[in-house]
């Protein structure tokens, strides 16, 4: 069903032949193709030898060999490329925080939002662990993002809570899941699958980076429909490739007062007439997203003055 979706997306028009790589090992990918099937396919050495390596996410051109076996002929061009983890095509980004045990990294948030804004794909926030908070409490977060403009959910696999507004969100879509170790993707995908399919709380900390280092991604499809793929948890980010002038525009509510303030390039720090700040000052925009913004900005102007040095 969803593949051929997918394929008409990518590709830009349907053909039977065309099919969605959900996991490729070494020489081996797994493709599925619009009529339901699966199979294992080698790549054709043409293919091979133009050093084409071929990833989850890809739309490909197969022809069939054997039962449930093919060659992948030909790789479609791909709309996005992600490196952590190596993915292709992806257009969502659901980025999973958790309400508590661990307290959200309202700082680690905010850049992969910005991550997520830079490459061009959409994000959708999953507050996690709902049980653990009071409504209230939950809001408090909850809303700041809301505002900014970001869709969100708040779910809990522990008290089976949002389950259907999640599925939601991810149908149609080609996801990866993105957050902080602990913070429970794992557990939300085995309850969205109803499986336990993949490694959650102890055992997956405990194995850590190896364990992730040497798993292969795997896109999954969903029961409401789109596919995702789990990542690994990460606490580090490099941003520092990312251009200064280029920040504001990947905050929504600033991005949106594009041109409001006195001066064009206003990167919205003390420059006079800056109508993000007055912005700040009136409530509508949050102080503690601005604040951190401020933070990144000056840890980008130090990368930048370090490169040129
Ligand atoms: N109370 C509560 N605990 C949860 C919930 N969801 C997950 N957990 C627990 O949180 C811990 C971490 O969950 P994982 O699913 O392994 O987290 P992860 O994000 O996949 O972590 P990494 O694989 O290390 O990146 C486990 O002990 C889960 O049982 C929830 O809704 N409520
Ligand atoms: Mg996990
Ligand atoms: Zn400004």
């Amino acid at each position: 069903m969803d593949v051929r979706d997918i394929v008409t997306r990518i590709s830009g028009s349907y053909h039977p032949d065309l099919g969605l790589v959900t996991q490729a090992i070494g020489g081996a990918s797994t493709v599925h193709t619009p009529s339901g099937d699966v199979l294992r396919c080698h790549v054709r050495g043409r293919l091979r030898k133009s050093g084409v390596r071929i990833l989850p996410g890809d739309v490909v051109r197969f022809a069939r060999v054997g039962d449930g076996e093919g060659v992948v002929e030909e790789v479609l061009p791909r709309r996005s490329t992600l490196v952590r983890p190596y993915i292709a095509n992806v257009d969502q980004v659901v980025l999973v925080a958790s309400l508590a045990e661990p307290p959200p990294s309202l700082d680690l948030l905010d850049r992969l939002l910005v991550l997520t804004q830079a490459e061009g794909l959409q994000a959708f926030i999953v507050w996690n662990k709902a049980d653990l908070v009071s409504r209230a409490e939950a809001e408090a977060y909850i809303r700041v993002y809301e505002r900014a403009g970001f869709p969100t959910a708040v779910t809990s696999p522990k008290a089976d809570l949002g389950r259907d507004e999640l599925l939601r969100g991810l149908s149609g879509h080609l996801t990866v899941l993105a957050g902080a170790s602990g913070v429970g993707k794992s557990s939300l995908l085995n309850w969205l699958l109803q499986e336990k399919r993949f490694e959650t709380g102890e055992v997956s900390r405990r194995l850590g980076r190896g364990r992730h280092t040497t798993r292969a991604v795997e896109l999954v499809p969903m029961p409401g429909g789109g596919w995702i793929a789990d990542s690994p948890g990460f606490s580090v980010l490099d941003l520092s490739e990312l251009s200064l002038e280029r920040l504001p525009e990947l905050y929504p509510e600033m991005g949106r007062m594009r041109g409001a303030c006195r001066f064009t390039g206003c990167l919205h720090r003390n420059e006079p007439g800056c109508a993000v700040r007055d912005a700040v000052c009136a409530g509508e925009i949050d102080p503690g997203r601005y604040e951190r913004y401020l933070r990144l900005l000056g840890e980008l102007e130090e990368a930048e003055r370090r490169r040129y040095q």
